[in-house]
């Protein structure tokens, strides 16, 4: 390893074997504890740590094949320079002093016309809170770059809870095994939250009920002794209508609600409006299963018995996704359930994570400047936008890392035409040459979980986890954090911020003034460490709002001149309301990718085998439509060819194109994305990936084309 490396002073990689602690980086509320085995220098096996709690040893189908990812023959493990036209994927190697000192030069011009026409483009690649925002976020501080709103995963739902709850928090995922109902809603658990489905099964086998709330009879869904089949975008609608069933049966904790919620009366006024018969018109499902669903929720409250609700970030990828997550949040408080450590609900954890991110990322290297905000769902838009006023410089340089964004951002024929932009100097921190990579004019290589240092919180557990290194970096591939810090040195910045090793990096993340919120030492002996966080948090109350209550009101929202209370608010592209494109699609992460990582591992895409659009039998009938027809999925966005399965996971008037594919394995080198929009959400400026109406039409077979 080249010693210009300053990841720690005191780790060598020569021969090492044995097995080493680490943490998957991934996206995924299951943030697993790792154990890898080394022999040789060489990571052989990664097995997911029988001494952590919550991995209980096993690990999903992807993070098991974690070598193959890292020693896969694609790596990128020499910086890269294109040779050919923007896009055409064509480079040549070059050395790191070359790619550093010319990215630094092409910078540093730009910076001395207006630095804000440099944005930084990144998201979850790694969960690391040192890999991602720490060297980076100094980095760009002290350039004085456009900030990035980083919001298009999980905005809205945070933001409904932070108006509701005080906060990203709520039950301990544990605690899941002892609830008497379940709901799971917005969640492919099995898929996404693997390790949270154990928990559901051993309460099953203590004869709780569980019921799924999906449009898509996803493989949770068909296990679970009922699945509710609700339209996108409707989650607020059935939300308000169990609140109207539990105050027309009484099913309310009146003494929890007198004590620790606000905005009763007006919230009973609201969810009086919404009785069965409307909730079954708006969600598409029969009134009886309003009914059923309250009162299975509401008899759990008579019985004195918990009832769970695990929500995740699916059913808020729509506009209304804000005011749902808010109408669910309300749930609990009605009847009390947050009294058990066992009831309540639970969307992240992440809350609970005592980060100190203003030592992490430096806000004060800013020195007074506020630059600009540019959202990173609209860079489609705004790569394509010239100076203005309104907008700040046209932006001339951007730098991705941990992100995919012509694979994962929406409306992307918009975000391919910015990223063609010959005028445009795109840097890429990478493992592989993804879709955005092949746009790129330098691609740096990036090292891999188990070559660098870092820390994790979780938004599904509260244990935080400590990845050491395993392996040397392969090629000459180098942490994010070095790269950030070799360009620092190339600008001529003496800080001593951009000295700092990776390891003081991890010490610095729980570190605070008045005493580290975690034990670095517990880190280092086991890898992990548990937060101190209360079995019941809000059996007394103590919310953490401005009011200490579970707001049903909040005062916040409406002094922004919003409405106060959680309500249905409509997609922007309702079902329905189009003519022309008369199916909703949806497209859910596949099981066997992690957004658009791992689709190049060769194993795992074998089991996914090829991109498929589901749909219901009588949508294909219409359409003559059969399974394995190659269809064009299309909007006022763009089309998408996609061959098609015929599927009872489909539900008449929607559609599921599963994600997040590489456009360039796609048929005509597209992917799902095409067609997707970039408006945002009600709350939180979030992303509205399945608030999305389309048509699908079967493609004329060659052989009985018309000649023309
Ligand atoms: N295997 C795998 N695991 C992952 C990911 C992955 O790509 N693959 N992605 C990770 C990421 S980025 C995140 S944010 C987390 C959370 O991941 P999420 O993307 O939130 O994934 P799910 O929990 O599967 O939730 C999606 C589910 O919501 C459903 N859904 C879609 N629209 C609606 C709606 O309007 N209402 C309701 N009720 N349901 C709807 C979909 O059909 C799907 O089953 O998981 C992570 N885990
Ligand atoms: N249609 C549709 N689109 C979606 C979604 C959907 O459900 N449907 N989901 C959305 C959601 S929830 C999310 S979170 C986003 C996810 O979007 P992204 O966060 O962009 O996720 P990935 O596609 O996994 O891309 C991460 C990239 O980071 C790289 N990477 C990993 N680790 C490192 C590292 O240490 N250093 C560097 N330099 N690179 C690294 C990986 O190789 C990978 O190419 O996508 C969104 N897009
Ligand atoms: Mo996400």
């Amino acid at each position: 390893m080249p010693s210009s490396i300053r990841i720690s002073p005191n780790v060598s990689f020569e021969k090492a074997s044995g097995k080493v602690r680490g943490a998957c980086p991934h996206d995924c509320p299951d943030t697993c504890a790792l154990l890898t085995t080394v022999e040789n220098g060489v990571a052989v096996k990664v097995q997911g740590n029988p001494a952590h709690p919550q991995t209980g040893g096993v690990l999903c189908t992807k993070v098991s094949r974690y070598t193959e990812r890292s020693y896969h023959p694609d790596r990128i493990l020499q910086p890269l320079k294109r040779v050919g036209p923007k896009g055409s994927g064509k480079f040549e190697t070059v050395n790191w002093d070359a790619a550093l000192g010319e990215i630094a030069g092409r910078l540093q011009a730009i910076a001395q016309r207006n630095p804000e026409a440099i944005v930084p483009y990144s998201y979850a690649g790694t969960m690391g809170l040192v890999q991602s925002e720490s060297m980076a976020a100094r980095f760009f501080n002290k350039l004085g770059a456009s900030l990035l709103e980083r919001t298009i995963c999980s905005a809205a739902g945070g933001e409904g809870l932070v108006q509701t709850l005080g906060g990203k928090v709520g039950m301990k995922v544990e605690f899941f095994a002892e609830a008497k109902l379940i709901l799971i809603w917005g969640s492919n658990s099995i898929a996404s939250n693997l390790h949270f489905w154990r928990y559901v099964q051993e309460a099953k086998r203590q004869g709780a009920k569980i019921i799924c709330i999906d449009p898509r009879r996803t493989e949770t869904a068909e296990k679970c002794h009922e699945h509710i089949a609700l339209r996108p975008g409707t989650d607020a609608a059935l939300a308000l209508g169990l609140m109207h069933e539990l105050i027309v049966n009484d099913w309310l904790d009146h003494a929890y609600i007198e004590s620790h919620t606000i905005g009763w009366p007006l919230l009973r006024e609201r969810a009086l409006l919404w009785n069965p018969e409307r909730v079954a018109e708006v969600c598409g499902i029969p009134a009886e299963q309003v009914r059923s669903l309250a009162r299975d929720y509401g008899q759990c409250f008579a019985k004195g018995e918990p009832a769970a609700i695990r929500l995740n970030y699916g059913m808020q990828r729509v506009h209304g996704g804000g005011n749902a997550t808010r109408a669910v949040a309300c749930l609990p408080a009605l009847t009390g359930a947050w009294r058990h450590r066992a009831g309540g609900m639970l969307l992240s954890s992440s809350g609970t994570v005592p980060v100190n991110r203003a030592a992490l990322q430096r806000p004060d290297l800013l020195a007074g400047r506020q630059p600009r905000l540019l959202n990173m769902i609209s860079i489609g838009d705004d790569l394509l936008r010239e100076s203005s006023a309104a907008f700040g410089p046209k932006i001339e340089a951007l730098i991705v890392y941990n992100s995919n964004p012509v694979a994962v951002a929406p409306e992307s024929g918009k975000v391919v035409q910015g990223f063609a932009r010959e005028d445009l100097f795109t840097v890429v921190l990478e493992h592989f040459q993804t879709d955005t990579a092949d746009y790129a004019d330098f691609i740096l290589p990036a090292t891999t979980q188990l070559e660098h240092w870092d820390v994790h919180g979780a938004y599904g557990h509260t244990d935080v986890l400590l990845n050491q290194p395993a392996i040397a970096p392969v090629g000459q591939a180098r942490p994010n954090t070095e790269i950030f810090r070799g360009l620092a040195a190339r600008m001529g910045w003496t800080e001593p911020c951009f000295l700092e090793d990776d390891e003081t990096l991890c010490r610095t993340a729980f570190s605070h003034p008045d005493g580290d919120r975690v034990d670095f030492n517990e880190l280092l002996d086991k890898g992990f460490a548990t937060l101190p966080v209360p079995d019941a948090p809000f059996a007394e109350g103590r919310f953490p709002t401005p009011s200490g209550k579970c707001e049903f009101f909040s005062a916040r929202l409406a002094a922004q001149g919003l409405d106060g209370l959680p309500n249905h608010v409509p997609n922007h592209e309702a079902a329905g309301s189009s003519a022309s494109y008369p199916l909703a699609m949806i497209s859910p992460p596949a099981r066997n990718f992690l957004n658009s990582s791992f689709v190049n591992v060769k194993s795992l895409r074998d089991i996914e085998s090829e991109p498929v659009l589901e749909i219901h039998a009588d949508d294909a009938l219409a359409r003559g439509i059969s399974t394995g027809t190659v269809v064009k999925v299309f909007n006022q966005r763009g089309n998408y060819r996609v061959k098609a399965e015929v599927s009872a996971r489909a539900r008449p008037g929607v559609v599921h194109g599963l994600g997040i594919w590489w456009r360039k394995l796609g048929l005509d080198g597209t992917n799902v994305n095409q067609l997707t929009s970039q408006q945002l959400t009600d709350l939180g400026h979030g992303p509205v990936f399945y608030d999305c109406l389309v048509e699908v039409q079967a493609e004329v077979q060659a052989d009985t084309a018309p000649a023309s």
